[in-house]
């Protein structure tokens, strides 16, 4: 590595808690679907930090709306109105159907304000007994980092020595719609999950699952709740990853991409009966629709519309997932996608898919391994067809490597 990159990287070690193991590049610059590293060096960003960037890196009519409004007014708490938040709301519900909107600023926090949201209308609605709200959960989830939403974990890594944690929530396999009937009780207020388990490893449901989990829902008086965080806006090639199987979620939780990468903005969207229930004073946020995020949101949904971004991803994620599962090598056991959601599992005898990476960094490309030998491929949505093709040349070399 170069001086400056041990530099940086050095002093992140010696002040900075240890909860990553970053990739050995220090970014400096970020256009579109391309990042520069300290020394120059293109990468092509197919991590997309999460999904929080499909819009492309720094896109510049994100960045004027948020200058634009950072001149103007930033933060006035919701003791006050805005002149932006009547706006957010209204073109939110107008793009993804939804009644009511509750703004905050991270995923996790839409999660955590949704779990509250759904308890207080089971109790106050649904009639269920002060206290007795159960909440249906699935294994190798992923909702947040917060210790309600890492209670509910199944992975170790995210909930060990973080205890006790709340109860209220019961665990059922991914896919599995038998399982969701089983585990209806009378308490039951909603079931979380996300329409494709992504730090999982991009695990899809089989076919009619959710046709399914909808039908489940609605007999039970269960409210769906389908974390769209990094699944929604554009991702899977549809505006909501739920428009694949033809359903409708009760509610629908949104963050990542809806600022484009520039700002923590998150959204819980629902029916009018599941936010209808919150009354002044029952939840809130200090900075959850503040103007500067509500102005970034608006512009970062308006150029994924406007600039055709949602049916490019169907188009070049199909390209991608073809190309990947035309790459012939003995170290990939199963290639898995919907639109620029894609994941390349490989062999555990393949050895650490944090090798591929390392290797994927050489040729211009940084990824992110899941779960020891999963590596995830989400470019931004502005991806090209002749991008694309250059990225499967370069993850077909490496792929046909052995790291083990
Ligand atoms: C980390 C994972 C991805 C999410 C879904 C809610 C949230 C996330 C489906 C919470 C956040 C991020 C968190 C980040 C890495 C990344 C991640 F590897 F952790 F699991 F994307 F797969 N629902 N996912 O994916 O949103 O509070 O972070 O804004 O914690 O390391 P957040």
């Amino acid at each position: 590595m170069s001086s400056s990159v041990i530099d940086f990287v050095a002093t992140e070690a010696r002040f900075g808690a240890q909860n990553y193991e970053p990739i050995g590049v220090v970014l400096s610059r970020g256009e579109g679907i391309w990042v520069w590293d300290t020394d120059g060096n293109r990468y092509l960003d197919c991590l997309s930090a999460y999904s929080a960037v499909s819009q492309g890196h720094c896109h510049p009519k994100i960045l004027a709306a948020m200058v634009e409004q950072a001149h103007r007014l930033t933060l006035t708490s919701r003791a006050f109105h805005n002149d932006q938040l009547a706006l957010f709301y209204e073109e939110i519900a107008a793009l993804t159907g939804s009644h009511k909107v509750l703004p905050m600023n991270s995923g996790a926090e839409a999660v955590e304000s949704a779990i509250k949201s759904v308890r207080k209308w089971g109790y106050e609605v649904k009639g269920v007994p002060d206290g007795q709200a159960e909440i249906i959960v699935c294994a190798n989830n992923f909702h947040g980092r917060t210790l309600g939403i890492v209670g509910f974990s199944t992975d170790p890594e995210t909930r060990t020595h973080f205890g006790p944690f709340a109860p209220g929530f019961k665990l059922i396999p991914f896919g599995d719609a038998p399982a969701l009937e089983a585990a209806i009780t009378p308490n039951t207020v909603a079931f979380l999950v996300e329409p494709i388990q992504g730090e999982a490893g991009v695990i899809i449901p089989p076919a009619g699952y959710f046709t399914e989990v909808r039908k489940l829902c609605t007999a039970n008086n269960v409210m769906l709740v389908l974390d769209e965080i990094q699944t929604g806006l554009g991702r899977t090639g549809k505006l909501l990853a739920e428009q694949h199987e033809g359903i409708e979620a009760d509610v629908t939780l949104l963050g990542k991409a809806l600022s484009g990468g520039f700002y923590p903005v998150s959204a819980v969207l629902s029916n009018n009966a599941v936010l209808g229930t919150l009354r002044p004073g029952q939840h809130g946020s200090t900075f959850g629709g503040n103007p500067l995020a509500c102005a970034v949101a608006r512009a970062a949904m308006r150029v994924l519309v406007e600039e055709g971004m949602i049916e490019n991803a169907a188009r070049q994620g199909a390209r991608f997932l073809e190309g990947l599962k035309a790459i012939r090598a003995n170290t990939i056991r199963e290639v898995r996608g919907r639109g620029l959601m894609l994941a390349v599992e490989l062999h555990p005898e393949a050895g650490r898919a944090r090798r591929y990476c390392e290797a994927l960094q050489g040729k211009g490309i940084l990824a992110k391994d899941t779960h020891e030998h999963t590596i995830r491929i989400a470019p931004p949505l502005v991806i090209t067809s002749d991008q694309v093709d250059w990225a499967l040349e370069r993850i077909a070399a490496v792929l046909t490597q052995d790291f083990s």
